[in-house]
């Protein structure tokens, strides 16, 4: 079929045809049987709302879910082509940060994996997340256009009118197709207007932020350090979702609702607060409509769940009155309404939706007027009723409800590392690939060394695979046989990198005075930082200069290496987990609400090291403690520190010498002559006066887990049965589980 398609794009072999040429023959071809699985389903229907969904490159994916990759992959091979070689011309559309961007993606793709009635909807952002350059050893921001003339986007006729204070905007609506493994079609529909204006953008990622109808969808989550920031972060949430309400009642009335059974017809998961304004904007049109405002409120509540995401109160959205009333004046009596009701109920100012600076609680919204409330692992949630939300949780015990993260194993396995899933197949039948738990089964040959040594090459030739990579496209060289040791995922000060580099700094400072690892070690980092987010980018200033300063020394680079990959992205992930040994997992804890990171490299086969924090927590109870590296303290304490305010990173400072060698190389002659003195002096700074994020607190204890995790790499026998423990226990975290829990608990379809 791809050989007629070829013949009739561009009347050439496959052979004649280049890699781009293939790409888009493939595209066409996917698109249009991803179609052909749709199918119309008048029942009850999931809509994922949520302001990111990164979805990641789209070719490989789609393959498998149609079950056509290894078809391709051979008809490829036979003419001499390279799948990955085709994969490599599709563009990464970069709609989310992180996390929980990537979540809503795995998500999609489980709920059609199951054959369940579900799309998402989102915004089309013409450049999506910033592309990062390194500069002099900083980050610096350009624009990542994703989107071209034949791209995975299918353009639609609908369109409808959403209201701001001062203009209308009409919008248009793409989709893409979410194509379920061995399933059916689901839709990501994404909005957009007409009216944006590319052009606009000038010197990396500038530019005006007010004429809205020419930025609405440029960018992700625009810098909002200002006021015209926030406010097009507004416009932008309000659009998303008011496109939303009108096409989830269009689409409800055409089923067959008459408005008060909207719940029948319909549930909306609220994707953190981004979309909360789904709830007074529904409200409003129910209104609209005829339906009296007590009613829609409880059509309305009986509609919506929210998924809270995070307990940094900073990430917690709180929108100026103010602000609101600039942009969307027609929600604020609606708003108004839905605070006066909670405070006459309730004779507590914390549980208000506005507070006493003006401020609406997005997030108290979404509790008092949504019928479920969930965290991301187990320990998020107990945090979230014991201490962050404990006031509405002893309003509402009910709505409370756990639903541990997970991830999809068509992209984690099937696909970023084909040889071992298909060594699994081999060992224990494919019943895995749509039922995860079945990995038990490899449990079988723990004792087994044929199967165990063949893990050690499964990840010895994963790891050239990236050597390959890193070199062809970073210009970057590593050792294969080096213990491949990576952090990957936002850089922010919680997640603590710079833990990570302070033991770079004790392991330099230690080659230096002769004493020499048994392996060398590379250490892999990969981290974008909030464009405005000063320390997190002085930690990546920091990092690149350990990198120059340890990779161009002699006497150190034969058994140290730094290396910090540009524009760390899903595709780069699928490269690298695969490849790697240990999995750094070191949040401080009771701040990571779960990570999904720490999942895909178990599933791969690295072993984790970290603190107990977000699902690390499940990680270990399932793994024992023999099969994972735990340190630091736990949430209990850390959370007693900030009530008790006692916690001084300076004592832990001068207490400790070697924390102070490592701490003041930071502004050391050495590093000063390669890196920048501002941004030095003030991590340096940051690190013995703030330390908001407790790096000094669990730094020892990191050390010493550390070169135990080292020390056992050695073994490759235990280590090879570590891997297998993990790989096998891994079922747990596939997505398919964390939807079959949604849906049993939440959504009913
Ligand atoms: F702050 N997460 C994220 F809670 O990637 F909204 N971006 C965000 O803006 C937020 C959370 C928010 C992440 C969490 O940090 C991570 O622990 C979690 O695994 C992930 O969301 C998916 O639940």
């Amino acid at each position: 079929m791809l050989a007629e398609i070829l013949q009739k794009k561009y009347n050439k072999t496959l052979k004649e045809c280049s890699n781009e040429e293939i790409y888009f023959g493939l595209l066409e071809m996917t698109k249009e049987m991803a179609e052909k699985k749709y199918i119309k389903d008048t029942n009850k229907k999931i809509y994922y709302i949520s302001a990111e969904f990164l979805i990641g490159k789209l070719l490989s994916n789609n393959l498998i879910n149609l079950g056509i990759y290894d078809e391709i992959r051979e008809e490829l091979k036979q003419s001499g082509k390279s799948i990955t070689e085709v994969e490599n011309i599709e563009l990464e559309p970069s709609l989310g940060n992180g996390g929980l961007g990537r979540l809503a993606a795995c998500f999609l793709d489980s709920i059609a994996s199951l054959g369940l009635n579900g799309d998402g909807i989102g915004l089309n952002y013409h450049f999506g997340l910033f592309k990062q350059v390194f500069e002099e050893n900083l980050q610096k921001e350009t624009i990542n256009p994703w989107i071209t003339d034949d791209s995975w986007l299918i353009k639609r006729d609908k369109s409808y009118r959403v209201n701001f204070k001062d203009f209308t905007v009409k919008s248009k609506l793409y989709d893409i197709a979410v194509t379920g493994y061995d399933n059916r079609t689901n839709w990501l529909h994404l909005f957009d207007i007409e009216t944006v204006d590319e052009s606009i953008v000038k010197d990396g990622i500038s530019f005006e932020k007010s004429d809205i109808e020419k930025n609405l969808t440029l960018f992700l989550y625009p810098d909002d350090s200002d006021e015209k920031g926030e406010l097009l972060r507004i416009y932008q949430q309000y659009f998303m979702v008011s496109n939303a309400a009108q096409m989830i009642l269009e689409e409800c009335i055409l089923k067959g609702s008459n408005l008060h059974d909207l719940y029948d017809y319909a549930v909306i998961q609220i994707n953190d607060t981004h979309p909360t304004m789904v709830i007074p904007e529904l409200i409003r049109l129910l209104m609209e409509r005829g339906i009296e405002m007590d009613e829609a409120i409880d059509i309305v509540s009986k509609t919506c769940a929210y998924t809270n995401h995070t307990i940094l109160s900073e990430a917690l959205e709180k929108w100026p009155i103010k602000y609101l009333k600039k942009v969307v004046p027609h929600l604020l009596p609606i708003i108004e309404v839905l605070d006066n009701k909670v405070r006459r109920k309730f004779d507590d100012p914390t549980v208000a939706i506005i507070d006493n600076q003006e401020r609406v609680h997005m997030a108290h919204i979404d509790i008092h007027y949504g019928f479920s409330v969930n965290g991301v692992a187990a320990l998020h949630t107990d945090i979230l009723k014991q201490n962050e939300l404990n006031n509405f949780y002893k309003i509402y015990p009910e709505k409370f409800n756990n639903k541990t993260n997970g991830i999809t194993f068509r992209r984690w396995l099937l696909h970023c590392n084909y040889d071992l899933a298909a060594f699994l197949t081999d060992l224990i039948g494919d019943g895995f690939k749509k039922d995860a738990d079945q990995l038990e089964r490899l449990l079988d040959f723990k004792e087994d060394a044929n199967v165990l040594n063949t893990l050690l090459d499964i990840k010895h030739r994963n790891k050239v695979a990236l050597k390959e990579y890193l070199f062809k496209n970073q210009g970057i060289e590593v050792d294969e046989n080096s213990i491949f040791d990576i952090q990957i995922k936002r850089l922010h000060e919680y997640k603590r990198q710079q833990m990570n580099a302070l033991y770079i700094i004790h392991k330099y400072l230690e080659i230096k005075n002769g004493k020499i690892p048994t392996t060398p070690i590379t250490l892999i980092f990969g981290a974008k930082a909030a464009p405005a987010y000063i320390i997190a980018k002085d930690i990546i200033h920091l990092i690149l200069c350990l990198q120059e300063l340890i990779n161009n020394d002699k006497e150190v680079n034969p058994y140290l290496k730094v290396v910090m990959v540009e524009n760390y992205n899903v595709t780069l992930a699928e490269k690298l987990i695969p490849a790697c040994d240990i999995s750094e997992q070191i949040s401080l804890a009771s701040k990571e609400a779960s990570g999904t990171g720490n999942m895909k490299f178990m599933l791969n086969g690295a072993i984790t090291l970290g603190t107990m924090d977000g699902a690390n927590v499940e990680i270990a109870e399932l793994v024992g403690e023999d099969n994972i590296y735990i340190f630091g303290k736990s949430s209990e304490e850390v959370i007693s520190h900030y009530e008790n305010r006692d916690y001084v990173s300076k004592d832990y400072y001068n207490k400790d010498k070697e924390i102070r060698q490592m701490v003041d190389f930071i502004v050391s002659d050495t590093l000063m002559k390669i890196g920048k003195k501002e941004n030095l002096e003030r991590l340096h700074n940051e690190l013995i006066n703030k330390d908001w994020f407790m790096t000094l607190l669990d730094i020892k204890e990191y050390m010493q887990k550390k070169e135990e995790i080292l020390a056992d790499y050695e073994d490759r026998e235990k280590w090879s049965k570590m891997m297998l423990e993990n790989i096998s226990r891994a079922g747990f975290f596939s997505s398919d589980r964390t939807i079959l829990e949604y849906n049993r608990d939440i959504w009913n379809v």
